[in-house]
């Protein structure tokens, strides 16, 4: 941007320079409007190589730039420079917010955002590897859900408030081995599916230690997300078995993925690898809260190709989420267990009442799922 802003910027000195009457200098600057417009349109290349086709697409780089250069000609009109040149440089702001394109400040900046965004076309694609992740980045984070939609690369995203909150189930043949905390009622859910449809703040990974993508749900979540995700990895310099790194979603409708990397279990479960499990629930909870991500889904970590016996990981998880909401409930809205298997749901179901009990005098409630 700054490539565009400072010959633009050098052209109205010169033209001030070398001009006389206000109008002129009017003239001048509408002429100059074009040559800018032109510049963004012929120096402002989609994100992405192939050309944007379906809806999902968007105006990031154009949005951007239009916001950053509106910002800097307001700045330039409200001439907050320095001493002897603070006159000049409002006055030169001013003629110039109020001259380029002939339009009012409020007008200009309206145009150059809405423009921006709307007429000139300029197209994102997030399943080109071309682009810069960081400003793909920024601006995916700073939009709403809604206004973030048009970015998803998936169909039939699942929306938070289609996700039920599990209620426990009293009655179990099982005694619970933790005591009942009503506060983490409706804080948990049991969703059976894909988590790359999830509409929720973080979704974790079941990574590897290059963070560079592979199988399984790492897999589906990069082939979702597009190829800006390994780009953004690429840069965390990989995680080791335990640790928790965030990045942005990208195509996913996540807003966040958290990938940790879960301990291999081929050669048996001995306490190392239970300690590692459990560390996996933990930071990813901790990654979560520390960006104030409030709804967060696990796959069952590690029980997929690192072969970590499902039936003893789901003990892991539960008793680190419990332990964790116990601590941070105030700081999330709900933990999903994304369960893919049947087999998983079934563990989950006759295990989750043991970690979060029902209250044994009240009236039983039946789980939603
Ligand atoms: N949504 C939810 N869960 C899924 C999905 C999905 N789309 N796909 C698979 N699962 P795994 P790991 C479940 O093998 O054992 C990768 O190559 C799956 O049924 O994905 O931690 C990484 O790069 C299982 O319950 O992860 C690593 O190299 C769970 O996700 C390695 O695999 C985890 O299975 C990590 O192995």
């Amino acid at each position: 941007m700054a490539l565009q802003i400072s010959p633009l910027f050098s052209y109205f000195r010169a033209v001030l320079r070398t001009t006389g009457p206000l109008s002129c200098v009017r003239a001048d600057f509408q002429a100059t409007g074009v040559k800018f417009k032109h510049i963004l349109s012929v120096q402002s290349p989609r994100l992405g190589a192939k050309p944007a086709t379906s809806p999902h697409r968007g105006h990031i780089r154009a949005a951007i730039r239009g916001e950053k250069f509106s910002t800097a000609l307001w700045k330039l009109s409200k001439g907050n420079g320095s001493s002897s040149a603070r006159g000049r440089k409002g006055w030169l702001g001013k003629v110039a917010v109020g001259a380029v394109f002939g339009l009012s400040t409020f007008a200009l900046g309206q145009s150059l955002h809405t423009g921006a965004v709307n007429a000139m076309a300029l197209r994102v694609n997030l399943n080109s590897a071309e682009g810069n992740w960081k400003e793909i980045k920024d601006l995916l984070l700073s939009l709403s859900v809604k206004d973030r939609r048009q970015y998803y690369n998936t169909s039939n995203f699942v929306p938070l408030d289609d996700i039920p909150g599990w209620t426990p189930t009293a009655g179990g043949s099982e005694s619970p081995c933790r005591q009942r905390n009503e506060k983490l009622d409706l804080k948990l859910s049991l969703y059976s599916g894909d988590i790359t449809k999830l509409e929720i703040d973080a979704i974790v990974n079941a990574a590897n230690k290059t963070l560079l993508g592979g199988g399984g749900v790492d897999g589906a979540i990069h082939r979702v997300a597009g190829p800006m995700l390994k780009k953004e990895c690429a840069s965390l310099h990989g995680c080791e078995t335990g640790e928790a790194k965030i990045t942005c979603g990208y195509g996913l409708p996540a807003k966040y993925v958290i990938h940790t990397v879960g301990p291999i279990a081929q050669g048996g479960v001995g306490e190392e690898e239970k300690k590692a499990l459990r560390l996996c629930y933990k930071n990813s909870l901790k990654t979560a809260t520390d960006h104030a991500a409030r709804t967060v889904a696990f796959p069952c970590i590690s029980t997929g190709i690192y072969g970590y016996p499902p039936e003893q990981a789901v003990h892991e998880a539960l008793a680190t989420v419990r332990e964790y909401l116990d601590a941070h409930h105030d700081k999330l809205d709900r933990v999903i267990f994304c369960v893919f298997l049947p087999t998983d749901k079934e563990l989950y179901l006759q295990n989750l009442p043991l970690y979060f009990p029902a209250d044994p005098t009240g009236p039983t409630l039946k789980s939603k799922l």
